[in-house]
This record gives structure tokens, C-alpha cells and sequence, in this order.
């Protein structure tokens, strides 16, 4: 298992010196699990020079940081002094204080850092650019693009997450019956991943009817009828990584209008999924998903972005957008789920993950497509 962490540490190792750094703190949990195998630590502290990182974590998660990680040397800290001689491997002071006492021992006087830190507020990122007495370098992109390559135990896992995810959305639509609530549903869904040793991707999206037309609905006592449209959004982490799928159905008699339009989503998926070739831009997939909307003229109601990585993260590198930047290669997991959204009537997605591999796009998600359930 450190085989795993320890070949990533060295990829990071080799990026800090083609980037001329001296070392990187990394206070983004998700990374910080990407590369430990813990999130628990608050930063992640590595010198160019040196074959371990120093895991810094509050007392609050030490042991958990030392019991979860699989690489690292971790580091507890507290304002507290009376901690001094109660832990070995301890920093008295606050956080920024400890990760510059960190840098100043294991790294020394450099002012070339690299900072990994995607949620960080203003007023934290100004307070430890005053700890340090430097301004760090931004290594996000390169981090979150390292991220977007995963290597086959990554997808092991993957696959894991979406096994459970596929096994917990077939009882989903065992347990519709008329008159059950969206919220009911969602209950049943966290406790089938919680049966299945697994935590929500994300709070699972569960819509009915009109209800259907907001892309993120949130879960109302709205009841279940025939001739209802039925959206589920769900994902599993399991180990750490998440799945992401979504299936729209007609509970029950499918209109004319419905057929059509269920019809219509799955065609611009498949344009999508296959117009994916190794070294495209991730621009020209949203493209080929977007052309089958305008033919039949419903453009205006494919209102977000085509697909979005997945991994530690459940929204991550690459981003399949209109305005993406991204170049598709191989080794990257992401989404494709087109939608319609039609006020008045409901909405309409079907979400799939792709993986792509010697050039071409493999589906990890395999869950059945039909347009009515009984
Ligand atoms: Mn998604």
C-alpha cells in the first residue's frame, strides 16, 4: 500500500524540481488524502530534499492522521504549552506559526514554497503569508491536473464505488411505489450506502415530476405518481473516492413528450461519449452533446456544463465545459451528463463516468437505460 503513496510523493518530488521549489504545503484535504491516504492532517509539509513529508494535525485529529496514513511523519499542534511534555512530536503555537517553524527546520531560509490550497479564505491565506514572511508559489493547477491522471488502483476503487452506487439505484427503484416522498428516497439511498460501508459522494438528488427541471433539487415531500418523471443523482464514496450517476425515468406511462425527450438526452450522450479521442479538447465533447440539442432546437434548456472529473473529489480536473481548457489523455475519469430542463414540464439527466484508456472512452457506469419502470 505506501508503494502507492510513495510513487506519488516522488511524481510531487519531480514537479517541485522542475518548478525550481524548494518544498510545497499542501492544505487541501482532498490532496493531502491523495497522497497519505488520511485527510485528517490540516497541512502536508515536503522539502525537495527530503523522502517524507511531515504531516502537521491538530490534537483533535492526531491520532487518526497517525493511524489512517500511509506515508509521513505526523506532527501535532497546540496553543496549550502544558501539551509540550505530554506529546513527543508536538508544536506549541497556532497552526501558521507550526508550518513555518516546520518549513524554517526541515527546509531552511527558502522563499520558493509551492501552495496547494483550493478552499482557503482571504484572511487565512493572509495570515500564513505573514507566519511565513513570503509569498508561496500557487501549485493548485498543477496538483489538480496530477489529480486528473489516475493509475489502476485509483480505478479499482472507482470501480468499487460505482459497484455499490449501481447495486444501492436497482433497490431505489424496487422501493417507488406511489404516494412515497423524494425525502423517503433519499433516507433509503444513505442507508444502503451506509449498509455498503460507504458515505454520500454528495447529498443524493431525488425529484419528481416538475420538480425535476432544478438541476440540483433538493428533496421535498413531494409524492411519487404514474405518469411521473423521476431524476436520481447519487454517488457513493467508498475508500475515499467517489461515484457519480444520474438515471431519469417515467414512473409508470411514458407521454409522447416525455418518450421524445428522454430519447433526445440519450442521443447527445452517445454523440458525446463518442466524439472522445485522446489529445481532444475537453471544449469539443460539450460541443458534440450540445449539437444534438440545437438540431432538435431545445439548446436553451442544456443550462451547465457536459461532465466534470471524478476521484477524491467529486467535481475535480478536467472540466468538459464549453470554456474548458482541459486536453482529454489518457487516465482521466469525468462525467457526461446532458440535460434538459424545461419549465413547466421537468428535467431530464442522464450521467455517466468514462474512463479513458489507449485513446478511447471506457464507461465505468454500466447501470441499465430505459425510459419507463413499473
Ligand atoms: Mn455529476
Amino acid at each position: 500500500m505506501s508503494l502507492i503513496y510513495n510513487r506519488r510523493v516522488r511524481k510531487l518530488l519531480d514537479l517541485l524540481k522542475e518548478k525550481e521549489l524548494d518544498g510545497v504545503i499542501i492544505m487541501d484535504s482532498s490532496t493531502i488524502f491523495y497522497f497519505t491516504g488520511t485527510d485528517a492532517p490540516q497541512a502536508f509539509i515536503l522539502g525537495v530534499d527530503q523522502q517524507e513529508p511531515i504531516l502537521l494535525s491538530s490534537l483533535l485529529e492526531f491520532y487518526r492522521a497517525r493511524d489512517e496514513k500511509h506515508i509521513g511523519n505526523v506532527y501535532g499542534f497546540s496553543r496549550d504549552s502544558s501539551f509540550a511534555d505530554k506529546f513527543k512530536n508536538i508544536f506549541i503555537g497556532d497552526f501558521n506559526k507550526s508550518v513555518s517553524k516546520i518549513i524554517k527546520k526541515s527546509i531552511g531560509e527558502s522563499k520558493k514554497i509551492g501552495l496547494v490550497a483550493k478552499n482557503i479564505s482571504c484572511s487565512s491565506y493572509n495570515k500564513l503569508k505573514e507566519a511565513l514572511g513570503f509569498e508561496p508559489v500557487n501549485l493548485w493547477e498543477d496538483i489538480s491536473y496530477m489529480r486528473t491522471i489516475k493509475d489502476e488502483y485509483e480505478i479499482s476503487l472507482l470501480k468499487k464505488s460505482i459497484n455499490i452506487t449501481e447495486r444501492v439505484l436497482e433497490k431505489t427503484i424496487e422501493y417507488l411505489k406511489t404516494g412515497i416522498t423524494e425525502a423517503e428516497i433519499v433516507g433509503f439511498i444513505q442507508n444502503e450506502f451506509r449498509k455498503n460501508n460507504s458515505l454520500d459522494a454528495f447529498f443524493p438528488i431525488v425529484a419528481f415530476g416538475e420538480h425535476s427541471k432544478h438541476p440540483h433539487a433538493v428533496p421535498s415531500l413531494r409524492k411519487l405518481r404514474r405518469g411521473d418523471l423521476v431524476k436520481i443523482d447519487i454517488g457513493a464514496r467508498h475508500m475515499g473516492y467517489c461515484a457519480d450517476i444520474t438515471r431519469t425515468f417515467v414512473y409508470g406511462h411514458a407521454s409522447e413528450k416525455q418518450r421524445r425527450l428522454i430519447n433526445i438526452v440519450l442521443e447527445a450522450q452517445e454523440n458525446a461519449i463518442s466524439s472522445i479521442v485522446d489529445s481532444m479538447k475537453a471544449s469539443m465533447i460539450d460541443l458534440a452533446a450540445r449539437d444534438i440539442f440545437r438540431k432538435y432546437g431545445l439548446a436553451e434548456f442544456f443550462i451547465h456544463s457536459l461532465g466534470h472529473g471524478v476521484g477524491v473529489d467529486v467535481h475535480e480536473s478536467p472540466y468538459i465545459a464549453s470554456t474548458s481548457k482541459d486536453i482529454i489523455v489518457d487516465g482521466m475519469v469525468f462525467t457526461i451528463e446532458p440535460g434538459l430542463y424545461i419549465d413547466g414540464f421537468g428535467g431530464i439527466r442522464i450521467e455517466d463516468m468514462i474512463y479513458v484508456k489507449n485513446g478511447k472512452p471506457i464507461p465505468l457506469t454500466s447501470f441499465k437505460k430505459v425510459i419507463e419502470i413499473d
